[in-house]
């Protein structure tokens, strides 16, 4: 196998199970590539393929039992609350339905027996295009797939090394819920069908076009007979986006065959490139002696850090699959990447595959600004822009409120109703609002006055007018949520029993407090409603503060409660830590030392056991700059919690795992919170030497640094915006205008700001 450096992922074997499947993705359709010699199945997805239609779920009893629900619990009768909870307010009916797969391109080969020498099976992350190579009986075969964002198709390419070799059959299937089939006649097959009687329509086409040889359809098969070489085009589309998604297909389908597969894939590549080469990462110097280990298959290196060896490159490696994951399923006019991004091949996957946005879809953003791939956020917003029409109808229908809002899960359509009747989860009314702050960093980050006038700020505000109607005020004066709870947590009472639903978790208020502020600073900047801020402002005032417990702990909830499980997977408390910036080192110690005993409770106690949860913890060690507990933690996710395709593992794959992790190794390297850069903020004794370039920084900074023995050696940082640019930093440091070498314009230690111009770069350099 060639050298994989750290963007490649290779196998010596094709997949015998899904988790070892290779995806790619166009952020719309994704595929595993399994990589089979005598059999090929390339299982895909198409982004809006959902079971059932849309529908109005809110409860009609719930509003006139919200009084007695806040009484009971103000009351301290949680049990009763939920009792009365569980059948006023969750929806009906109960639950939305699933992401489901598109299908399987199947291919069977004649002639290929036995096994297959100097077989080959990778993916260049840096390309996008997966690989499948081996021989049998003396021919050199070889498989080339990716799916095109610019063409909206899965062109898979299949040559070998003597003329005439290439006879098989290709189908589209899926079992076990079977689409129609109908042969176009010449090189084509469709298969269409709906999902559930209200659900999309949804379409394939797959195409055969051969040189050398014959192609023809059989049925529902595409035969291929003595070719040379041939190219295979998938294209699916479904009802959700075309009023016919056949003619769609159809004409995608055309559009690709005429352009020829070296013009399909130049433009593909070079497509790819141009976002995944935006950040580089390299950790330990290049000449370290990792070349061996590197050129390993990707699941050998795996079991060797599970045998608990260390290899950074699989480190590198990880960081940059959580960037090409999320640029496979999460592109401008894509949906959002789902709990497994777009790859599922059940039609009853965990959880539903379903966006839920009681951490798990927000996670999935998390390196979209600083990894560089601000348009992958764009999906997030466009599904907000939704779920702002339909969280209208559910506040008011529920809680007899103005704003929106969206609970802890949503769907295709955007449902904003209480989802299910799990009562740990279900009750929790500030998805919309978390979610709503995404778009408040993508402003920090790009700095678009314009994206926070049209787009960031009318949403921010809906947001926060929910909470200005459906906050309550608590027996000594305070604004909290209620009914809520922390998400998925309970606590115990002093008389044994044990409740989920509360008065003001502390996530529900850092979340209001983000928002709020976040409003109040952007209509500053916007220059608009006066009026509005001052009511936010009176607001924030009376909002409670976070608030320290017996154990030293932050607390979870406005009581000092007693968990019955201290080692939960949701850390929703440390909000305010991350993403949150409430909490900070230096603007709040004695916080931040509190949110050290959380992390260390939760972590004595079993925590970080699924994939997402670990994910979250080595952001918050990163935050709290403990380098080598984020470290620890970042070794313990990789030896834990990842599949040999390197798929997150909650279990079973659940994609944020990839995604937290890929913002959590950014955050070790730069953070910039708080209105201030701290470059290397996390760096751990493993990583004494490296070079990471293209991150980026709040404030409209592109940074790039580089290190050797553990210390910062050089960064520039690029200004896309102008303005003061602060770099906290503990070694001295000195900064000069990068085209002019020698003006330095500034040394020293601690906190430097500098004036910065746009377009220019600044060289930091130790002193
Ligand atoms: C939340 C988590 C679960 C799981 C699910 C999809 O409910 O508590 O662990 O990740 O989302």
């Amino acid at each position: 196998m060639s050298h994989n450096g750290n963007t490649k992922l290779g196998f010596t074997q094709p997949a015998k199970s899904w988790v070892q499947a290779l995806p790619v993705g166009n952020g719309r359709l994704g595929g595993m590539v399994f990589g089979g010699t005598a059999e090929e199945r390339i299982q895909m997805n198409e982004d809006s393929i959902w079971y059932g239609g849309p529908r109005v779920r809110d409860n009609p009893e719930a509003l006139h039992n919200l009084a007695d629900i806040r009484r009971l619990l103000f009351e301290g009768k949680p049990q009763e609350a939920e009792r009365l909870a569980r059948m006023a307010m969750t929806s009906t009916p109960q639950y939305f339905g699933p992401y489901q797969p598109l299908g399987d391109l199947k291919l069977k080969f004649e002639g290929i027996r036995g096994g297959a020498d100097d077989y080959s099976r990778e993916l260049d992350l840096e390309t996008g295009l997966a690989t499948v190579t081996y021989t049998s009986s003396g021919t050199a075969y070889r498989r080339e797939l990716f799916a095109s964002a610019d063409d909206q198709a899965i062109v898979m390419r299949l040559t070998a090394d003597k003329p005439g070799s290439l006879t098989f059959s290709a189908q589209l299937t899926r079992r076990p819920f079977e689409g129609d089939m109908e042969s176009l006649g010449g090189n084509s097959v469709a298969m269409s069908g709906r999902c559930g009687a209200d659900g999309v329509l949804y379409c394939a086409v797959l195409r055969a076009d051969a040189e050398g040889g014959r192609v023809s359809t059989i049925g529902n098969y595409i035969s291929v007979e003595g070719a040379d070489a041939v190219t295979l085009i998938v294209t699916a589309q479904t009802s959700f986006r075309h009023g016919d998604p056949r003619r769609v297909c159809l004409e995608q389908a055309d559009a690709a065959a005429l352009q020829g597969y070296p013009a399909l894939r130049e433009r593909h590549i070079a497509a790819h490139r141009a976002i995944f080469n935006r950040v580089s990462l390299e950790l330990g110097s290049p000449d370290s002696g990792r070349e061996a280990i590197e050129a390993m298959p990707t699941d050998v290196r795996l079991k060797r850090v599970r045998d608990g060896q260390r290899d950074i490159g699989l480190e590198a490696l990880f960081f940059q699959y959580g960037r090409y994951l999320l640029m496979s399923s999460s592109r401008p006019g894509s949906l959002p990447a789902n709990l497994q991004g777009i790859w599922s091949d059940s039609h009853t996957p965990p959880w539903e595959a379903d966006y839920h946005i009681n951490i798990n879809l927000q996670m999935n953003y998390w390196p979209a600004e600083v990894a560089n791939l601000a348009e992958c956020h764009e999906p997030l917003f466009d599904l907000l822009d939704r779920l702002r029409v339909n969280g209208r109808r559910t506040a008011k229908t529920v809680y007899g409120a103005g704003g929106f809002v969206a609970h802890h899960a949503t769907d295709l359509w955007a449902d904003t109703a209480i989802q299910g009747a799990y009562v740990p989860a279900v009750f929790w009314p500030t998805g919309g609002a978390w979610l709503a702050l995404h778009l408040w960093e993508h402003y920090k980050y790009g700095l678009s006055d314009s994206f926070l006038a049209e787009r960031a700020y009318p949403v921010m505000k809906e947001a926060a007018q929910f909470f200005l109607d459906f906050l309550v005020t608590d027996g000594q004066g305070r604004l909290v949520t209620a009914p809520s709870l922390s998400p998925e947590n309970t606590y115990a009472l002093p008389n044994g029993n044990t409740g989920c639903l509360c008065v003001g978790p502390s996530m529900d208020t850092q979340i209001v407090y983000a928002l709020f502020s976040g409003c109040v600073e952007a209509s500053v900047r916007l220059g608009i409603d006066g009026d509005f801020r001052d009511e936010l402002e009176q607001a924030l005032v009376k909002l409670p503060e976070p608030s320290i417990g017996k154990h030293g702990q932050l607390m979870e909830w406005a009581v000092d409660y007693d968990e019955p499980e201290p080692g939960h997977r949701h850390i929703s408390h440390l909000f305010a830590l991350h993403p949150g910036e409430q909490i900070t080192v230096r603007g709040t110690p004695e916080l931040a030392r509190a949110a050290r005993v959380t992390l260390e409770r939760r972590l004595a106690n079993g925590g970080g056991h699924t994939g997402w949860s670990r994910a979250w913890i080595i952001n918050f060690w990163a935050r709290l700059e403990d380098a080598e507990r984020a470290y620890d933690n970042l070794a313990a996710l990789l030896s834990h919690s990842v599949h040999p395709n390197l798929f997150g593992d909650h279990p079973p794959f659940q994609i944020d795992a990839n995604f937290g992790g890929a913002a959590a190794i950014a955050e070790m390297l730069l953070q910039s919170h708080g209105g201030e850069l701290r470059l290397l903020p996390a760096l751990p004794q493993a990583w004494p030497s490296g070079k990471v370039t293209g991150l980026r920084a709040r404030g409209g900074f592109e940074v790039d640094i580089e290190w050797s023995d553990g210390k910062l050696t050089a960064a520039v940082i690029r200004s896309m915006h102008g303005g003061v640019c602060a770099v906290r930093t503990d070694i001295a440091l000195s900064v000069s205008v990068e085209e002019t070498p020698g003006n330095e314009i500034i040394r020293g230690e601690g906190l430097l700001r500098f004036d910065t111009k746009a377009g220019l770069a600044y060289r930091i350099g130790s002193v």
